[in-house]
């Protein structure tokens, strides 16, 4: 097994990545939080939504998923006969480390009569106890082919659950009290003095934000959207409340615009990078493509019982059409 340490410093890493993609019929998959770099090797970059689309209809052997464990998780559940490699197994979820099956069990078991709709940051455990997975991009849609009078359990997410209660209307959804902590750290004070500084400037976020940056926020949604969202709008100058590495994707769509990552409550911008995201190197992924490991291993089981309720979201996001654009190209 290879380690970070046997490798040539002289080593052309991207020229490796290739011909190990090339040798192994790998499929590069990368998500809009992963470092820019990593972003320009895949073959598509995308949300979650897409990302498993992407899996579920992939003919390569190999899948080498740059994004956190949950994602790669999805793509072996959606596509159980391909390799599944991510970069580093550490690569984990704030979202998910809130959301403990065990506990998510006995939540549910309260609430026998609700629909159990999660979204998609949770462990396979916690999917294989779900109705319906969602993700930032479907979960209006999804919730609203839900009957009215049928009561909603909402995890992990509750500022996503919040937002997506206030957009349906809906009064009877019970949330899981859990939040990203990324998201959780923009300062709605910071975000109107950068506003202030830059009055021109349109705000967009991500749901995942709490309500005091949501308010503020002339446009609001999961990456995919926001990315449409400041290619389409004419204004040229943005602040951008999600994490900070879906900019690379906007700076090449869209190049004469500008892009100003929301702040934290220090003023600074640095609190929009994802830690677990932050995991993946170039090094990292050219080992687990030499290594074939780590890679995601799932018991059967739970595999086919987690599988339904992505499944269903698949099912029911059809009228969803793919990303207008797929930003690998
Ligand atoms: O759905 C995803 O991929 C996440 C984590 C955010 C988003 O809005 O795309």
């Amino acid at each position: 097994m290879l380690t970070e340490d046997d490798i040539d410093p002289r080593l052309d890493l991207r020229a490796e990545i290739d011909r190990l993609r090339r040798e192994k019929n790998a499929v590069i998959l990368a998500h809009y939080y992963q470092d820019g770099e990593i972003q320009d090797l895949a073959d598509f970059v995308g949300d979650s939504l897409d990302l498993s689309r992407k899996a579920a209809a992939t003919e390569a052997d190999v899948i080498v998923f740059c994004g956190v464990r949950f994602m790669g998780e999805v793509a072996k559940i959606l596509s159980p006969k391909r390799l599944v490699l991510i970069p580093d197994m550490e690569a984990g979820c704030s979202l998910e480390d809130a959301c403990k099956p065990d506990v998510y069990r006995r939540f549910r078991a309260r609430y026998p009569d609700h629909v159990a709709v999660t979204y998609i940051n949770c462990s396979a455990e916690v999917k294989a106890l779900s109705d319906i997975i969602v993700t930032s991009s479907n979960a209006e849609a999804i919730v609203n082919q839900i009957p009215p009078d049928k009561p909603i359990l909402f995890a992990p997410d509750h500022h996503l659950g919040s937002y997506i209660a206030s957009r349906t209307g809906r009064t009877n959804m019970t949330l899981w009290p859990g939040a990203c902590i990324i998201h959780e750290q923009f300062s709605e004070q910071e975000l109107l003095k950068l506003k202030a500084a830059h009055p021109g400037a349109r705000i967009t976020a991500h749901p995942e934000c709490p309500e005091g940056i949501l308010l503020h926020a002339d446009h609001i949604g999961s990456t995919r959207a926001i990315l449409q969202y400041v290619i389409e709008s004419p204004a040229t100058e943005f602040i951008v409340a999600t994490e900070l590495h879906i900019i690379h994707q906007m700076e090449k769509a869209a190049p004469h615009k500008r892009f100003i990552a929301a702040p934290g409550a220090d003023g600074s911008c640095n609190c929009a990078t994802c830690p677990f995201m932050a995991r993946n190197t170039l090094a990292k992924i050219y080992l687990c493509m030499v290594n074939g490991s780590p890679q995601i291993e799932i018991p059967e089981d739970l595999r086919a019982a987690a599988e339904k309720s992505l499944q269903r979201m698949l099912d029911m996001s059809v009228s969803i059409p793919p990303a207008a654009r797929n930003a690998a190209e």
